[in-house]
């Protein structure tokens, strides 16, 4: 049993309420939204930060980010405008370790982030 909490999610042990999906991504609504709308884009291969990323992750990171434009104009979000956010360990606040996209959106974001 693995202690990934978004593989549970992928395979289906963990409920959540997804809004896209594909052989090698897959996105859902974060738990605890911090705008209106507040998803997250990972993909199924176990990954745990953006500093294990490897050269022949390029392909799946380009297409995470495709992914979350997609979604994000599917959810009303394009032409006002939205935020992605990757948390990279313990000093970039990361606190699950399969990497994320934060697909934020819905308000007016502020600079900097907390
Ligand atoms: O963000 C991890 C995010 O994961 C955080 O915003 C809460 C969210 N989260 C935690 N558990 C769940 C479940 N079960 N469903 C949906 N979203 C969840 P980080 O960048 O690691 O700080």
């Amino acid at each position: 049993m693995s202690d990934d909490l978004f593989l549970k999610i992928i395979q289906r042990e963990i409920d959540a309420d997804i809004v896209y999906e594909t052989d090698e991504l897959l996105a859902f609504r974060d738990i605890n939204p911090q705008a209106p709308t507040h998803i997250l884009i990972i993909p199924k291969e176990h990954i745990r930060t953006l500093d294990d990323l490897q050269a022949d992750h390029a392909g799946l990171v380009g297409r995470m980010v495709l992914a979350a434009a997609e979604i994000a104009r599917e959810q009303g979000l394009a032409q006002d405008g939205y935020r992605l956010v990757v948390n990279c360990r313990e000093a970039g606040g990361q606190m699950v370790y399969h990497i994320h996209l934060h697909l934020l959106g819905g308000r007016q974001m502020t600079w900097p982030p907390g």
